[in-house]
């Protein structure tokens, strides 16, 4: 996959193009960039800014666009009105998606944008962007409101989104206490996602943060499931920020395991839902993600300790890690082995009145009898879930999203709900609680 990166250079690579190709890098995604200035800072200061030529950023765009299939563009920093016209002029026809990352300030005080291109980057860029990721002074500033309680934040969205963007993502919002929240206008549909705060003043998350929706955009996801995996993904950078220079903090992307990021996002979503522990056997739970076409419970990152109950609580006992899970590993397997798009699930306790929930909710469900397990299977160490998940998709025509047993003498029985992805597993097992 090749991803694009319209912006400036930051020499400190901290934010910018370079940080761009690291976090792209990261991801496994090939990053190439056009430069649109170029500026001087570094951890303490911001200095100058020199636009790159009309000349020099059309040939760059020729030399890239004539050569590259390229998967979706990021747009940073884009200075001045010559460039937002030579750059809209190159990608308005372009089908891929388009993040729009509209900075105006760095954190160090520079200015990005010259005031008299503000309108001009409204006219052109933003009707071109599949979302536009402001920050809360971003998103004043380009509403001209102050965002100072819940309905003035409804009403910027939707300010910027009449710009002619379809999806609106504010982030770095303190609603509540100690959490950062990002704020969603997509489409009519508006919802926040959250995180807990980190207290570290940095450089780079903001870029962090568009570049891996991007990532997550031209791989088919949907917008809230790239809201989230973007969150998770710059969390993680903020966490792990180094003081490489003498002032603020560099955001630090590792090589991100995406299977990773999704799950811990999912299980971090799943311990929050309110009822979630009622629904948690004795045996307590795995969440599970595998890679593409699992050969082995290697290929599949689960909990190496379980999702336990206490009280009226969830916690995650134990690290992710593959191989972590084998029981919800193995059941996920045999599903993967008929339906490959199946790579994520988790157990929950079983109980017949949630069954007919879910049958209500129109998933497919379907279900196997551990007493008709034959005896050379029974005897063969955690062969019994691979029979029989087998037996319940070979008694269902559709691909199943529940399958549940009953339970045999000293076993407990037991429900396991199936999705493509950790999000979606998700979003079946709240069907529980509306
Ligand atoms: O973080 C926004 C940003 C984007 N692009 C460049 C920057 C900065 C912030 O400093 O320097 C080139």
């Amino acid at each position: 996959m090749n991803l694009l990166s319209i912006g400036g250079s930051d020499p400190s690579c901290g934010a910018g193009i370079q940080s761009d190709i690291k976090t792209f890098d990261s991801l496994n995604a090939y990053g190439l960039t056009i430069i649109t200035a170029v500026t001087s800072q570094n951890t303490s200061r911001f200095g100058i800014i020199e636009p790159v030529s009309k000349k020099i950023l059309q040939n760059q765009i020729d030399s890239i666009f004539s050569d590259f299939k390229i998967n979706g563009i990021k747009i940073g920093m884009v200075y001045n009105s010559d460039i937002i016209k030579i750059i809209y002029n190159e990608i308005k026809n372009a089908n891929i998606p388009i993040v729009l990352d509209p900075v105006i300030r760095s954190t160090t005080g520079g200015s990005l944008i010259e005031k008299s291109a503000v309108k001009d980057f409204k006219n052109f860029l933003i009707p071109l962007a599949t979302v536009i990721t402001p920050n809360k002074f971003e998103a004043e500033f380009l509403s001209k409101n102050k965002i100072d309680s819940r309905k003035s934040l409804q009403k910027i969205a939707q300010k910027i989104q009449n710009m002619g963007t379809e999806n609106v993502v504010i982030t770095g919002l303190e609603i509540k206490n100690n959490q950062i929240s990002d704020f969603i206008l997509e489409g009519k549909k508006q919802y926040t996602v959250s995180s807990k705060k980190i207290l570290k003043i940095n450089h780079g998350s903001g870029c962090n943060y568009a570049a891996s929706m991007l990532f997550a955009l031209a791989n088919g996801k949907p917008i809230k499931e790239a809201v989230k995996f973007s969150k998770q993904f710059t969390v993680n950078s903020i966490k792990n920020a180094k003081n490489i220079g003498s002032g603020v903090a560099i955001t630090q992307v590792k090589n991100e395991d995406v299977i990773r990021v999704e799950l811990t996002h999912a299980i971090n979503s799943f311990i929050e839902i309110k009822d979630a522990y009622k629904k948690i056997p004795e045996c307590q739970t795995n969440f599970v993600f595998s890679k593409k076409n699992p050969k082995s419970i290697e290929d599949v990152l689960g909990v190496s300790g379980r999702i336990v109950k206490t009280g009226n609580r969830i916690v995650v006992a134990g690290e992710l890690s593959y191989g972590g899970s084998k029981h919800v590993a193995t059941a996920l397997i045999s599903m993967n082995k008929k339906y490959p798009e199946i790579r994520s699930a988790i157990n929950l306790k079983y109980d017949r009145e949630d069954i007919s929930k879910l049958t209500k909710a129109g998933l497919v469900i379907s279900s196997y009898n551990r007493s008709e397990e034959p005896k050379k299977v029974k005897s063969k160490e955690g062969s019994s879930i691979v029979w029989g998940i087998k037996m319940a998709i070979e008694m269902s025509e559709k691909q199943p999203d529940v399958i549940y047993h009953r339970g045999d003498f000293g076993k407990e029985p037991m429900t396991i709900v199936f999705a493509k992805t950790p999000s979606l597993v998700i979003k079946k097992f709240l069907r529980l609680f509306n």
